[in-house]
């Protein structure tokens, strides 16, 4: 594994338990963790469960007792890590969103075709797929039972940059993470709607906004002139992402949606919520619930109609069986162990498993469009559709 915060720690975490969480044809050996700073990289393989610690992600991909790399650097990392480890042969995870460009992602939908020829296998990290109710959703929609789908209306809320004082660390800088609250829980909102609807979005109208344009300068703020104060004063530096993405959008089964991604909605720590609105039906699905779904259905004798709460844990849930008996809730933290369950599968079985890097391609289309809408002023922008033969 390359990198050891966040997303380290959560994917760590998912490593040590899915052998033990679910029955494969192969056990995942926590062999090798990448970090820059050899003291913390250090800690984190005691903390975590790593056999052994590099500072140099180019081990990882040259030894050839690694079979897998994941990914879970910021996102000015992952194509040159993922392109060198496809190339090596190593199957590979990469953290979402899939990269910090267009171009970027394009080059690795190729190193992923090119590799893919030799049996390598590469997926990227839409974690909320995995969530059983997520996945339920996907199920009910897809049997029919809401009908013809009307609306999406999806928001992800969070607050943890609202305090102005809060430093400049790598996920508002436009070089280290590509885009803010739109790259970096916008992607998931639109991953996980077209997963569950099938749908792909065509087009957008977007808002962006940057509340608080100047932060402390913190250790992560690498490489950034320092505009220092009046001497005393900590130095700043210029955030160079948003803050907030609004967005409208057109699915391609005539679906129409309305997309919100903020890390200043004050109150919402993790608030990514999604209803689905059918000819027959509703369906809604709350992260900070995440083992319930509410179910409307239209065809509910009359006098019994009203938004259902399904309690999502049955053994014929999606990967339920594998954890405890009925009403003993998982948390944020299986969704990972689910997605190490699938990338195991594939692996061992020789298929490829989802989502591609194609499919975090088309995430990374739409990012771009929002983007490229918001600066020209709100206009109607079209996505291009993600293709496979794509230009090495
Ligand atoms: C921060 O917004 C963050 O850690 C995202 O980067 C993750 O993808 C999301 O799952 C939780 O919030």
């Amino acid at each position: 594994m390359v990198g050891y915060a966040f997303m380290g720690a959560a994917h760590s975490t998912a490593w040590r338990t899915v052998n033990v969480a679910f029955d494969l044809p192969a056990r995942a050996r926590m062999a090798l963790i990448c970090g820059r700073d050899e003291s913390k990289v250090a800690a984190a393989a005691r903390k975590l469960g790593w056999d052994a610690t590099t500072t140099d992600w180019r081990e990882v991909v040259e030894r050839d007792d690694i079979d897998v790399v994941d990914v879970c650097t910021p996102g000015d990392s992952h194509a040159e890590i993922a392109i060198a480890a496809l190339a090596a042969g190593k199957h590979v995870l990469c953290e979402k969103p899939l990269a910090n460009s267009v171009d970027e992602a394009r080059a690795m939908v190729a190193a992923a075709a090119k590799a893919q020829a030799n049996g390598i296998r590469s997926m990227c990290g839409f974690n909320y797929r995995r969530v059983p109710a997520v996945a339920m959703m996907r199920q009910l929609i897809a049997s029919g039972r809401i009908g013809v789908i009307r609306h999406v209306r999806a928001v992800y809320l969070q607050d943890w940059i609202v305090d102005p004082q809060f430093p400049l660390v790598w996920r508002l800088q436009k070089d280290k993470a590509g885009s803010g609250a739109l790259g970096d829980i916008g992607a998931h909102i639109i991953d996980l709607t077209q997963f569950v609807t099938g749908q792909k979005i065509t087009g957008v109208s977007a808002l962006t906004e940057t509340f608080v344009k100047e932060r402390p300068l913190s250790s992560e703020s690498s490489g950034l002139a320092a505009s220092s104060g009046n001497g005393d004063a900590p130095a700043t530096g210029q955030v160079t992402v948003d803050d907030a993405a609004l967005f409208l959008a057109r699915l391609d089964g005539g679906a129409i949606a309305t997309y919100e991604a903020s890390r200043f909605a004050i109150g919402r720590k993790n608030g990514l919520r999604v209803e689905i609105n059918g000819s027959l039906g509703s369906l809604v699905f709350d992260l900070e619930r995440l083992n319930e779904l509410e179910f409307y259905d239209s065809a509910a004798p009359t006098a019994e109609q009203g938004f259902n709460r399904i309690l999502i844990t049955e053994a014929d849930h999606p990967y339920m069986a594998a954890w405890w008996p009925p009403g003993h809730i998982i948390g944020y933290e299986h969704s990972f162990t689910h997605e190490m369950r699938d990338f195991i599968e594939a692996i061992a079985t020789g298929t490829d498993p989802t989502p591609s890097f194609l499919d975090a391609l088309q995430v990374q289309l739409v990012l771009d469009a929002v983007a490229r809408s918001a600066e020209q002023g709100t206009v109607w922008t079209d996505v291009e559709p993600a293709l496979a033969e794509v230009a090495a």
